[in-house]
């Protein structure tokens, strides 16, 4: 594959060849846009760092006697003669790495496939150790990386990962959704932001607690879209408790915040409590949302039209304005490793899937999607836009 790329050599860089008259020169590094015709690109920096709205995705090298720096040289290229790509070629000690980047038109989207070419130029072996940094709030599947309801990152194999979580936070594929809620009557002000099951994606938080511990859990909910009642019954579950199903509009009508007491346990004794809020079966919306979460001691039994004006704030153990500036991901950012050994004058290939500008990458095994078919896709795209 490889080799069938058709250098485009940018200005700058041959300037930069000619001036400084020497052919082991280190090219300016520079930023290169790639993308599909009539979307919005996306770039890889200067240092090779492929950047998207969701972050950046950089990739590590480690190991015994690979230096922590090297020559980089960044430029925009076409592969097969017509796919807008980003080539950065590295050198770190005796491992030549060349990162190619370019869009695949997939509905509806796009997805950015990064290969990373890792060759051995020493006629002894090397291990190596790739590391992909992950953003905070990602969740990382099997092959997947899931960020905000997207799969943002795709790996090329299963991967062991130690990400770090927080003590509590949400653990699901909901979009927050700053100021959604209109509540017109005083409250507090935590039922302005929300999380929103989108497609009917589950809402979940955990939360740590004494294992088997029992807390007084209030849910709080104001539906600021639907003017009649029957639209988004929302089931909402808290660990040991039973689930309640509520339409937030038939109950206190629109605009009207409300809340809910649970009696919640951490039932099954690991150390976290669940809660959650999903579509009742057959709404007709269903998306379910969520506005707030109070946790209090077991006993408090607060008085619900104090919670909802925000007086028992003080008295709560936790209290989550969902969807608000304060919310978190149960996740910390982590990093994914792959150990990599490099027999001498050896290489190695991985392909990355990247959502690219709003979208998901094509779930690996679940799509007909393979490197080879998304590159085939662009060329198509590629010629069809230049044949116009
Ligand atoms: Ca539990
Ligand atoms: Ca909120």
């Amino acid at each position: 594959m490889i080799r069938r790329i058709a250098l485009v050599a940018g200005l700058a860089a041959l300037f930069g060849w000619t001036a400084m008259g020497r052919m082991d020169a280190v090219v300016q590094a520079k930023s290169v846009e790639f993308g599909s015709p009539a979307a919005q690109p996306s770039r890889m920096d200067a240092d090779g760092s492929i950047i998207e709205d969701w972050g950046k995705l950089t990739f590590t090298v480690a190991g015994e006697g690979i230096p922590a720096t090297g020559p980089v040289s960044v430029e925009a290229i076409k592969l097969d003669g017509v796919v807008p790509a980003a080539i950065r070629r590295a050198t770190r000690g005796p491992l030549a790495i060349t990162t190619t980047a370019f869009r695949s038109p997939t509905y509806p989207a796009g997805t950015d496939v990064v290969t990373l070419q890792i060759k051995n130029t020493t006629a002894r072996p090397v291990s190596a150790k790739l590391g992909v940094p992950l953003p905070d709030g990602a969740r990382v599947g099997r092959r997947t990386v899931m960020l905000a309801g997207r799969i943002i990152l795709t790996l090329p194999m299963p991967v062991e990962v130690d990400v770090k979580k927080r003590e509590w936070g949400s653990d699901d594929d909901s979009t927050p959704m700053p100021g959604w809620g209109k509540p017109d009557v005083p409250c507090d002000p935590a039922f302005r932001n929300i999380r929103a099951g989108m497609n009917g994606v589950p809402i979940v938080y955990r939360f740590s607690v004494q294992p088997g511990s029992s807390h007084d859990v209030v849910l709080g909910l104001c539906e600021s879209h639907w003017e009649s009642s029957g639209m988004r019954p929302v089931i909402l579950t808290v660990e040991g408790a039973s689930p309640l199903t509520v339409d937030p509009l038939a109950r206190w009508g629109r605009h009207k915040p409300g809340a809910l007491l649970f009696a919640g346990k951490d039932e099954n004794g690991d150390g976290t409590l669940v809660v959650s809020a999903l579509p009742a079966p057959g709404a007709p919306d269903r998306n379910p949302i969520l506005n707030v979460i109070w946790m209090f001691p077991s006993g408090t039994n607060p008085n619900l039209e104090q919670v909802i004006l925000g007086r028992m704030n003080a008295a709560a153990t936790r209290m989550v304005d969902v969807g608000g500036p304060n919310d978190q991901s149960l996740y910390l950012a982590g990093k994914a490793e792959y150990n990599l050994s490099l027999p001498a004058n050896g290489s190695t290939e991985l392909a990355f899937f990247v959502g690219a500008v709003g979208g998901s990458a094509p779930m690996p095994g679940k799509s007909g999607w393979t490197v080879e078919t998304l590159r085939k896709a662009a060329i198509d795209v590629n010629r069809d836009w230049k044949d116009r």
